[in-house]
């Protein structure tokens, strides 16, 4: 998987002499381009040699990244795509968070994604709070379709823990096409598709337990109260079923068998405080039985919940739906390895990480074995264990929050030290600055991982940066994977949150540059267009008016809108429905109306409308925000409002 993007580098040109010679030696495409440059540069840094090797090369200026790293950002509720390992930032998916600069929030095509997926409930308390749809959101998790184990450059899929909503993002076009509200549940928190036989189900649980009929009258009795684990169908964006359990659902992830999902749960006593939440010593994951849960879907047992047909999994019921593995204390990030055999949850709470081997979960739902039977190590690994990631050749590498550390540990000596022998499974640990949460691999998550990079996010920058006031960046590092040390060979600071990060090939991703005509993205707007006799893949400028709504059509060329101006009444209810007819890489417009709060990406192909009332008479210059041409400050016209007659 190595490519001539990743021999030639900034850290290749400074490395030793053989990296030089490698170098001159293998010329790929664009190596062939740099080649010249890339002696001169080798010659003159020759000496100044540095640790990490070739494998480790950072692409310098106008080189390309290996990886592709799709970042959550927490609660700026976006998507950013970084390249990895030189960790620029190339772009930001807008997805619960408005978006100024592309109009996400504010596009009638974004606005429908966001409403078709809303509970009826939610859009009457958004109405009396008088919006329309939510205008943030907390992305916590991001992750990629798979096929077979294998990332498959489908679709990314993450979570909105504050407004209880799944989403997805299209890897052709890097835009979100569904939000899903999901009933019953509350807070998802944990999310992860399904690796085997592919993503048929995207997993999300529910972090907040709710009284099971959630109608005011209930506040103090635990009994009450439940806690619900979604399976989405990942190709039609809808809930399959959900399984209530015992305790609240923290953090999800699944085999690579296509057989258990597991869910850690911090509040088995289901505590309404933290004293009570803090109570037991041990806590648990719960192990869902898919093909059970599929089964008893079918045969009936299930009861109905706001449509949704829901399984009683709940602790006691002893049916084969789940089992409940006691995991001391507050159990926080389920992560399966990719060998495709060890489960690790970590204890947060308690300084150990449990592996569960996946192989014995059958034995618990086929007798009354001890549910603590199928793990097979607990090693204590130092203070806040909260996400383990995996460098695919059976070491496990954990952040430990407490101890601002991240520890790397061998899985098979971790069981050998378990089953009573004398070994230690840590193998290293690197300090990170500071407190870290989530952690990640390069293709870690998958069959393919390859160990060669390792990213902590870190909660807490503190003395780290230029200080900017009160309010801190936190911070990520990246560490070169040399076997099982850990190298940091960069430090950035980042905007709320670095939650959490996956690192892809780029080989995997393969988005277009330029939209396709009939995307159905802007369907019904195409449905509009040619229900008014509008033919949107034409240059066109019409001002069609039903009623007090008026429809404006117009193309972009640069640096033209096709309309230099257009009339409408005050009090009018205006869509300007914008197609950009260029159709080259990288020539984006935009549309915005001046002092109407309404602005919108139109990226080469693609359609794009808005809506606002023109409530005020006057003249309203309206232009294109995305700089695209030496003309591009002229890429304007006017609105003429005229006064109520
Ligand atoms: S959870 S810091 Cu929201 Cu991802 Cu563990
Ligand atoms: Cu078109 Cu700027």
């Amino acid at each position: 998987m190595s490519d001539s993007n990743n021999t030639i580098s900034r850290r290749g040109f400074m490395g030793a002499t053989a990296t030089g010679a490698a170098l001159l030696g293998g010329a790929g495409g664009r190596l062939g381009l740099l080649g010249g440059t890339a002696a001169v540069a080798a010659a003159g840094t020759a000496g100044k040699a540095n640790a990490a090797s070739g494998a480790h090369a950072i692409p310098g200026p106008g080189e390309l990244d290996e990886y592709y790293g799709f970042w959550s950002s927490g609660q700026t509720g976006e998507v950013r795509i970084l390249g990895v390992p030189s960790m620029r930032e190339f772009m930001r998916i807008p997805v619960f968070n408005r978006c100024s600069a592309t109009g996400w929030g504010q596009t009638n095509e974004s606005i429908k994604i966001h409403k078709d997926g809303m509970l009826p409930a939610t859009k009457e308390l958004l109405a009396a709070n008088g919006k329309e749809i939510h205008d943030q959101g907390d992305l916590h998790h991001v992750h990629m379709s798979f096929t077979e184990g294998k990332y498959d450059g489908r679709f990314l899929f993450m979570n909105d823990k504050a407004n209880t909503r799944v989403a997805r993002v299209r890897c052709d076009v890097m835009k979100c096409d569904s939000i899903l509200e999901i009933p019953n549940a509350k807070a998802i928190h944990g999310l992860r598709p399904q690796k085997w036989p592919r993503t048929n189900y995207v997993f999300a649980n529910g972090e907040d337990e709710t009284p099971m009929v959630n109608d005011g009258s209930v506040l103090d009795d635990p009994s009450k109260y439940v806690n619900f684990y979604t399976a989405v169908d990942a190709d039609k964006m809808q809930v399959a079923w959900q399984v209530m359990v015992s305790g609240n659902l923290d953090n999800t992830d699944c085999d690579y068998d296509g057989k258990y999902a597991f869910s850690t749960s911090y509040n088995s006593e289901m505590g309404m405080n933290l004293a009570e939440m803090m109570e037991a010593e041990m806590d648990h994951v719960v192990i869902f039985n898919l093909k059970e849960i599929e089964a008893g879907i079918a045969a009936g047992d299930f009861i109905e919940l706001n449509g949704v047909k829901v399984i009683d999994g709940r602790k006691g019921q002893n049916k084969n739906y789940t089992r409940y593995v006691p995991i001391p204390n507050s159990p926080h990030g389920c992560n399966m390895a990719p060998d495709r055999k060890h489960l690790c949850i970590a204890g947060k709470l308690s300084p150990t990480v449990s592996v569960i081997d996946v192989t014995k979960l059958d034995s618990l739902f086929e007798s009354d074995v001890d549910p603590r039977s199928v793990i097979v190590a607990e090693p204590e690994l130092g203070l806040g264990p909260l996400h383990t990631a995996f460098d695919g050749k059976g070491n496990a590498i954990t952040t430990l929050f407490l101890d601002s550390q991240v520890v790397v540990w061998n899985i098979e000596d971790a069981i050998k030290a378990y089953g009573g022998a004398d070994v230690d499974p840590i193998r290293s640990k690197a300090d990170v600055h500071y407190q870290p949460g989530h952690n990640s691999t390069s293709m870690g998550e998958t069959l393919d991982a390859d160990g060669k990079w390792f990213i902590s996010m870190n909660k807490f920058s503190k003395d780290r940066y230029l200080n900017v006031g009160p309010l801190k960046p936190e911070n990520e590092q990246l560490f070169a994977m040399n076997g099982t040390d850990l190298e940091l060979v960069h430090d950035s600071p980042t905007f709320a949150e670095p939650h959490d990060s996956i690192i892809v090939h780029h080989s995997v991703v393969n988005p277009v540059s330029v939209w396709d005509r009939q995307d159905p993205m802007w369907a019904e707007t195409r449905k509009q267009a040619e229900a008014d006799g509008i033919d949107l893949d034409d240059w066109q400028d019409s001002v069609i008016r039903d009623g007090n709504k008026v429809r404006v059509y117009m193309t972009s060329q640069a640096p033209q809108f096709s309309l230099e101006s257009f009339t409408v009444q005050q009090g009018d209810e205006v869509t300007v429905i914008v197609t950009n007819l260029d159709d080259i890489d990288d020539l984006t417009h935009g549309f915005t109306m001046g002092n109407h709060g309404a602005a919108m990406e139109v990226g080469p192909q693609a359609t794009a409308s808005i809506t606002f009332v023109a409530a005020k008479p006057g003249v309203y210059w309206y232009y294109c925000q995305w700089f695209c041409h030496a003309l591009h400050m002229e890429m304007r016209g006017r609105m003429l409002v005229e006064p109520k007659a």
